[in-house]
């Protein structure tokens, strides 16, 4: 019998597990939202934060799970007047005592939640985290509390005091604590709440695991009290030599001195910020050597303002669209993909360290792969970084996916904070080839206004580098010859630089033959990278090439799928559904998906399934022609 994904543990007797499950559905749906109640500062976010200086605050936190919201709102459902769980011990004075922190059972940080104890597995509510640290309060310097990302609606208290409030699980984010932070002990309380809304983004339904939680590293970061918040530094389109750059500097309105410094090059410039606290520069030589996946060639940058020194390895390369090309360094270049979803292999649970994301890349590489798609929603900084060093392109996606509240503003300020975050934490990555708006939405005229905003944002804040997304596609009527005819005719692909398409032929469409009648046609002069295909296969299970859930099915879908892809005359890129298999709530086929979805070339524990060679031997061999 299947229990449904609700939002308590599931692992409970089934009688217990179903009275609860229906008791908290109807508190959810009278809890008002946290969101709407809570106004606080709006966080910054620190460029190249992970170079920074910085005390970590990762390890064991106290924790206190709450499923009611009963640290927030008082009986009547009103926010509590004496304050909320933020204070690390309960008030002398008799206020709020039914709650102590420092008795509270512990998780790590980072780390989702669900992973960690077995009654957290399905878990989607509050849960308050808290940290006590030591601090030496230094002169002349702003303190930020940095978040790696905390899934999915997250408020900070430092010593009793609010810090920031933040919505989106994905991204980072950076909370002034300058005059919250005081010498010797102080403490941290943070609220995470990952419950899935039908305003959020992503939405109430999506396939994969909604993983709560302080999921990323948590630090703090020392600024001088003037110093630069964000910058970009890249080559000038068309250009083989010439790098333009901005930088920020936060405080630094006016005058401030900026130096941009590429010592391996010799190369220095010069400028002072202007009132917005910008200054532009300009560099050039002829001895640059470009970022490529053959040669990922990173420079050491220096950046130095208003008594701030930072340093950050960039790569330079140019990425472009011309026709029905995508041009790397003004050479045509064909994306050799795999998609990857922020799983951790082997032990399961949210992505987040150096390790993981070493297997990952690691296995992309293996494939052949010189192009990644980092599936739904952000990932962990740590991906971008690699894949900056292992020479990897990477398509960038925020969780736009399948339906949204298209009408509702506040959504779309939602996505649009969401997609700004991502760009400024990797725009500087030479990695980064393509910044995707949307995955799978429907063809309404809702929708396409939303998304028509969202690429204009992508635009606005990286002129630099194209935009995409997944779309869907039309079938026609099979001809009387039997083919059938696939159409890109979604009408935002107007709008977009590279389009991008998911389908499933031989799975969720027919059988894996199907493919070798399909054509394909396009509506816009634009390069196409097939984002999805693929099927399901559990590894190790074995059976004929038309046996369903077989490595052998799997592996006839890649056979069918390559021989028609060749076909394609404006392809240009593919990024197949998936490089390891992952958990999802919709995946619950017992003995099979056990709540994986198992379309990965490798198994959540690294055993490689047979498609896994048949797109490895496509790949390695046109390496050798592309
Ligand atoms: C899709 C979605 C992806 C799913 C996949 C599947 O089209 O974009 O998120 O996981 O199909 O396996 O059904």
């Amino acid at each position: 019998m299947h229990w449904p994904p609700c939002t308590l543990g599931s692992r409970l007797p089934g009688v217990l597990h179903r009275t609860l499950c229906s008791i908290f559905g109807f508190l959810l749906g009278v809890l008002p939202s946290l969101r709407v109640q809570a106004a606080g500062a709006n966080p910054t976010l620190l460029v190249n934060a992970d170079h920074r200086t910085s005390i970590s605050l990762n390890g064991d936190w106290h924790v206190i799970v709450d499923p009611y919201n009963n640290g927030y709102y008082d009986f009547r459902m009103q926010p509590r007047a004496d304050g909320y769980f933020r204070n690390e011990k309960p008030d002398s004075s008799g206020k709020l005592v039914e709650y102590d922190f420092s008795k509270s059972p512990t998780l790590k940080v980072p780390g989702d939640w669900n992973s960690q104890s077995d009654s957290l597995f399905f878990y989607e509510g509050t849960i308050w985290y808290e940290k006590d640290f030591q601090y030496q309060r230094k002169p002349h310097t702003r303190t930020f509390l940095h978040i790696g990302a905390a899934n999915y609606d997250s408020h900070a208290w430092v010593n009793g005091k609010k810090a920031c409030d933040h919505e989106g699980g994905y991204t980072p984010f950076d909370c002034e604590v300058t005059d919250l932070v005081h010498e010797g002990g102080n403490f941290l309380v943070i609220y995470v709440n990952n419950q899935r809304t039908r305003e959020g983004v992503p939405t109430l339904n999506t396939d994969w695991w909604n993983y709560g939680g302080l999921t990323r590293d948590v630090s703090l970061i020392e600024t001088p009290e003037v110093f630069v918040d964000d910058y970009s530094v890249q080559l000038q389109q068309g250009s083989s030599s010439a790098i333009s750059a901005w930088i920020h500097v936060s405080g630094g309105a006016g005058g401030v001195p900026v130096t941009l410094n590429i010592s391996e090059l010799h190369l220095t410039a010069t400028s002072s910020t202007d009132a917005n606290g910008r200054a532009a520069l300009e560099l050039s030589t002829k001895d640059l050597v470009r970022w490529s996946p053959q040669n990922p060639k990173l420079y050491e940058v220096e950046i130095l303002a208003g008594g701030d020194h930072l340093k950050d390895q960039i790569g330079f390369r140019t990425i472009e669209v011309q026709g029905e090309n995508i041009l790397l360094n003004g050479k045509p270049i064909f994306l050799r993909g795999v998609s990857i979803h922020a799983e951790a292999p082997y032990r399961g649970g949210r992505a987040w360290n150096e390790q993981d994301a070493e297997t990952l890349l690691g296995w992309a590489k293996e494939l052949g792969a010189n192009f990644v798609r980092l599936a739904h929603y952000p990932h962990d900084e740590r991906m971008t970084r690699l894949a900056d060093r292992m020479g990897m392109m990477v398509w960038s996606e925020v969780p736009v996916y399948w339906m949204i509240d298209w009408e509702n503003p506040k959504t779309l300020a939602n996505a649009t904070q969401q997609l700004r975050e991502l760009i400024r934490r990797d725009r500087n990555k030479a990695s980064v080839a393509l910044w995707s708006v949307a995955n799978e939405t429907p063809n309404t005229a809702a929708r396409l206004a939303f998304l028509k905003k969202l690429i204009n944002t992508a635009r606005t804040e990286d002129p630099t580098r194209p935009v995409t997304a997944a779309l869907l596609v039309t079938t026609l009527p099979d001809a009387p010859n039997g083919t059938r005819t696939k159409v890109l005719d979604d009408p935002l692909g107007e709008y977009l630089d590279v389009l991008g398409c998911n389908e499933y032929i031989g799975w969720y469409e027919g059988t894996p033959e199907l493919a070798s009648r399909t054509k394909w046609q396009s509506n816009y002069n634009k390069p196409l990278i097939m984002s999805e295909y693929g099927g399901d296969a559990k590894a190790g299970l074995h059976g004929a090439p038309s046996e369903r859930w077989t490595e052998e099915y799997q592996e006839n879908i890649y056979r069918q799928q390559i021989a028609m892809l060749k076909q394609i005359p404006f392809l240009r890129g593919l990024s197949p559904w998936i490089l390891m298999d992952f958990r999802s709530p919709r995946r619950d086929l017992p003995g099979i998906q056990d709540y994986y979805n198992r379309k990965g070339l490798i198994s959540n524990e690294g055993q490689k399934k047979k498609a896994f060679f048949v797109l490895q031997e496509w790949y390695l061999q046109s390496a050798v022609t592309h």
